[in-house]
């Protein structure tokens, strides 16, 4: 009836058609009948009102109906429902990270995707992770959608039944560009996919600086680039050494960007408010970072200042 691109799309679309049809018989019929009973019983001149005893036969039907038609419900939800909670034994495992602001789709040994990129008619289980706040993992067309919860272990699974792109959202609103926590699940042919995780594989491996492997990891760059690009947060090319416009308070003060000063809006990121910036989009790592952690990260900005 619709297009649904995954296995569980037939469980849903029933469910759904199925209470849509009754719902939609339902209203119509109350109220044609709502409208001959305001015409029929109106107060007529010479008529005198009747007073009606009840009735055990309507009372039957009334209740009865009803129950077996929401016992239907149910039993259309409960089968569908069922079967997503039920992960085949041989499906492949992907982890979905949510944050503010964007997904990341984790294959293991440090192989982190933007996009959902899988094999067709092959089972996934999507664990689903947050490092934040509540996110949830919608995909219409393979009709899942689960909450990702902060220190909860959470997934789904599925299997994808159309090659092709699909758009997958953030149905939690989760701040400020929440609605721009989009992305995509690309299915692929076996053979294509084969070809794609090649050369991901391979960039993964690449050697990236210990400092930019660590932001990436923690998910700094969803608010801030290291070319000049002005995202939610400041961009830190040219940060380590320069003079910052900070708000202290209500203070405007210009300070130094040294160690400390990137150790402090690391860990206390209110504190001193770049000048432009908002106040209270960034959280402390204080619990996220070691200070050796710290360090490293320091260390890579340090390189960003240097010409290339
Ligand atoms: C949710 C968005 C967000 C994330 C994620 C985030 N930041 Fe920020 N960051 C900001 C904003 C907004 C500012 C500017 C306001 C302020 O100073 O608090 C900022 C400021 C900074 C500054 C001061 C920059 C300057 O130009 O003076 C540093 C350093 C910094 N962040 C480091 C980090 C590091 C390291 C991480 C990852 C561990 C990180 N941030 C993750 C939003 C974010
Ligand atoms: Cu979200």
């Amino acid at each position: 009836m619709f297009s649904g691109a995954s296995n569980m799309a037939e469980g849903v679309d029933r469910a759904f058609v199925f209470i849509f049809s009754v719902a939609a018989v339902f209203i119509v019929g109350i109220s044609i009948f709502m409208i001959y009973t305001l015409i029929h019983f109106a107060r007529k001149k010479g008529k005198p009102a009747r007073q009606f005893e009840g009735s055990i036969k309507l009372e039957i039907l009334w209740t009865v109906v009803p129950l077996i038609l929401v016992m239907m419900m149910f039993h259309y939800g409960w089968s569908g429902f069922k079967n997503m909670r039920k992960v085949p034994a041989d499906a492949m495992n992907v982890t979905a990270i949510g944050r503010m602001w964007q997904w990341e789709f984790d294959y293991g040994n440090g192989m982190k995707s933007k996009e959902l990129v899988l094999p067709v008619n092959k089972a996934v289980r999507v664990n689903l992770k947050s490092v934040d706040v509540n996110h949830s993992l919608f995909i219409p067309a393979f009709r899942v959608k689960e909450d990702v919860i902060p220190g909860y272990e959470n997934y789904l699974w599925f299997i994808p039944t159309q090659v092709g792109d699909f758009e997958i959202l953030c149905t939690e609103y989760c701040g400020l560009l929440h609605s721009s926590m989009l992305s995509k699940a690309v299915i692929k042919e076996q053979a294509d996919y084969d070809n794609w995780f090649k050369t991901f594989k391979a960039s993964a491996v690449k050697n990236e600086p210990d400092g930019y492997l660590l932001m990436r990891n923690t998910g700094c760059f969803a608010c801030h680039s290291i070319d000049g690009t002005k995202l939610v947060g400041p961009s830190f090319k040219g940060l380590f050494g320069s003079q910052r416009d900070v708000l202290r308070g209500d203070k405007k003060i210009t300070i130094t960007a040294d160690e400390s000063y990137i150790k402090n809006s690391i860990l206390n990121p209110d504190a001193d408010v770049v000048a432009g910036f908002n106040k209270g989009l960034m959280k402390s790592y204080k619990d996220i970072l070691k200070d050796a952690d710290i360090k490293t990260i320091t260390d890579y900005l340090k390189t960003l200042n240097q010409a290339k």
